[in-house]
């Protein structure tokens, strides 16, 4: 382990600007020959906290090893920093005793009866303040952040009314105007039916296109608007009408669908995801709490080139994970990913998902200087290893953090 790497480490605050050797560098950018676009004995310069070289170390011009500080990677792997692109990480309680309850046999319809399910979730949040929600996410998003969470996306959808959707926004924000994370805040007041409009769905989504919505864009919470188009959750038609309302606002949009998270989706829709340029973000955290059996149609999603993104979903219902390292494992156990496509799930294309492929995902020329060092001897070992974290170092925006250091 380098002298430099270890001062610098123990500084939250420290620039990690300059030229970074005796490291191997896993790109992750796309016209790469090598898998993973990996670099052995990479040379990587930062500035400005911008990418300005990355490539052999041999190659690196001597004008740039002369002119800049050095950082040693100690001999580690380098990856770009992860993103966890899709979850509902801001809410206040847990559901362990609904757990407790489906496990003696309890049905779900027996425990939204007793006030369970997402309305329970929705009960707790309101009741939270502003500091409330964000001290109780906070453990949660700082576990991400020591495997190397660089970008997080956070949704709304438990308040469900217009006060909570927006103090669960601003939550969001507080969260990422902590050192070291960029945070995404998605609007998803379409999320559910409140107790106040009982089998009203029209007048719901009549409130959120014309009062929730305009006040979460004029406040400027929200980066992207999503909805849950179910059975249980918003019709087609509902759902285009909220649709509708976010891009008159200029907002992007993303959607819950197909039994939630894709696993039904048809060829026909693979096909019209793939012409539209739609990233499937799968979620094999909720398919392994839910104890799902039909698997998402991973080989007809990889044929028709839609780019597949991995995240954790982080809610209290249907998969309380705070680690996406483990998302990785169990898209390779679970969903027959290959640990590199794993890897892009949580980097090129969660960035790709998120819309900010253009900044973040890839270690290349001119992208921000998102990277992580990580404990391993091969990029596999990422996605091989269960509740393991081999995270050393991880570098946001050029500004050096402390990883887990095990
Ligand atoms: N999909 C999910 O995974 C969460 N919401 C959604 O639309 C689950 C919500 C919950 O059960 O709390
Ligand atoms: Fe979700």
């Amino acid at each position: 382990v380098g002298e430099q790497t270890q001062a610098a480490s123990t500084r939250p605050d420290a620039t990690g600007d300059g030229v970074w050797l005796n490291v191997h560098v896993a790109s992750m950018a796309p016209g790469r020959p090598a898998p993973y676009g990996a670099i052995q004995d990479a040379g990587l310069v930062v500035r400005g906290g911008i990418i300005e070289w990355v490539g052999k170390r041999a190659e690196l011009p001597s004008a740039l090893l002369d002119s800049l500080p050095a950082h040693s990677g100690g001999g580690r792997w380098c990856t770009p920093g992860l993103i966890d692109c899709h979850t509902h990480i801001v809410h206040a309680g847990n559901r362990s005793e609904e757990f407790e309850l489906r496990l003696r046999g309890a049905s779900y319809a027996e425990i939204a009866r007793r006030g369970g399910g997402i309305l329970s979730t929705v009960r707790a949040t309101r009741a939270a303040s502003l500091e409330q929600l964000v001290a109780c996410s906070l453990p949660r998003v700082q576990r991400l952040m020591a495997e190397g969470v660089t970008t997080l996306e956070i949704k709304s959808g438990y308040g469900l009314d217009a006060d909570t959707e927006l103090r669960m926004l601003r939550a969001a924000r507080a969260l990422g105007e902590r050192d070291g994370l960029e945070v995404v805040g998605t609007f998803l007041g379409a999320h559910a039916l409140p107790p106040e409009y009982p089998a009203r769905a029209e007048e719901y989504i009549d409130f959120v296109c014309a009062e929730v919505l305009p006040a979460v864009a004029a406040a400027g919470l929200a980066d992207a608007v999503d909805a849950f188009c179910e059975t249980i959750g918003f019709t087609p038609a509902q759902t285009e009408r909220v649709f509708a309302a976010a891009r008159s606002l200029g907002l992007p949009v993303k959607l819950h669908a197909e039994h939630d998270h894709l696993e039904y989706v048809s060829q026909a829709g693979v096909s019209a995801m793939a012409r539209a340029g739609t990233v499937a973000v799968l979620l094999p955290g909720a398919f392994y709490f839910l104890r799902e059996t039909r698997l998402p149609p991973i080989g007809a999603l990889r044929e028709a080139g839609v780019p597949i993104a991995l995240a954790t979903d982080c809610n209290p219902g249907s998969s309380p994970a705070e680690s996406l390292l483990l998302m990785l494992n169990m898209g390779c156990t679970l969903f027959d990913m290959t640990p590199e496509e794993a890897l892009a799930g949580v980097t090129r294309h969660a960035a790709m998902a998120l819309g900010r492929d253009d900044r973040l995902g890839t270690i290349e020329v001119g992208k921000q200087a998102d990277f992580v060092l990580w404990d391993i001897d091969r990029p596999a070992e990422l996605a091989y290893r269960i509740a393991a974290n081999p995270c050393h170092l991880v570098v946001k925006g050029g500004a050096i953090r402390p990883g887990a250091r095990p």
